[in-house]
């Protein structure tokens, strides 16, 4: 069985998600950054982490990959050109939603008070939003970021839309907010938010 470090309100939730779209069985290690058992696994004090047969693996998105990969399931097959696209769509989310939120928040409420820079947020919200546009065209009316399947970036990229939300960045309407609004229906993500709940 799988063990993933982390919790709700963290990159964790994205692993969740990933397991319960492919129906495996997970533990959850609830424990914080920073956290003792956190810091046991990675240096940096960062999480998830996923304990799978004595090993340990870091970072959310090498983690869903590697489940992916795996189970052979929300994925293309290395080697392909479809998955070198799925890739690009994934570093996408990382670059320009993932980086752009976190370097918000760290400007919020990570870094000392001296080291905070308000107006990183307003520049923050005009990268999101050039973001936004860029992934409403690549997205055109496809179901999915790769057409009809869905695959790795289209949780990161659900899971970052949720954070965007949580942090009072605007969230487009039209087809991009269908789209956000049907992968967050989905009952793996159901599911994987009402586990997570339990954790803080
Ligand atoms: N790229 C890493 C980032 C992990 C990360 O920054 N996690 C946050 C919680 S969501 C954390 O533990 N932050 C603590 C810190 O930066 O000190 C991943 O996707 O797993």
């Amino acid at each position: 069985m799988y063990q993933v470090i982390g919790t709700a309100r963290s990159r964790a939730m994205r692993v969740f998600w990933m397991l319960e779209e492919l129906e495996q069985e997970y533990e959850i290690l609830e424990a914080g950054p920073r956290s003792k058992l956190t810091a046991e696994v990675n240096p940096s004090g960062k999480v998830p982490a996923l304990i799978v047969e004595g090993k340990t693996l870091l970072d959310s998105v090498a983690i869903m990959q590697f489940l992916a990969d795996r189970h052979n399931a929300l994925t293309f097959k290395a080697g392909t050109f479809e998955r070198a696209e799925q890739d690009s769509f994934t570093q996408f989310a990382c670059d320009e939603m993932d980086g752009v939120l976190w370097h918000a928040g760290k400007h919020t409420f990570y870094y000392p008070e001296k080291l905070r820079v308000p107006q990183v947020m307003a520049a923050a919200k005009w990268d999101f939003a050039r973001a936004m546009t860029t992934l409403e065209a690549r997205l055109g009316d496809n179901e999915f970021v790769m057409g009809e399947q869905i695959t790795v970036p289209d949780l990161l990229i659900s899971h970052c839309a949720g954070w965007a939300l949580g942090s009072k960045f605007e969230l487009p309407k039209g087809k991009l907010g269908d789209y956000f609004k049907r992968l967050r229906a989905r009952p793996a993500m159901k599911r994987a938010l009402a586990r997570a709940s339990q954790t803080g």
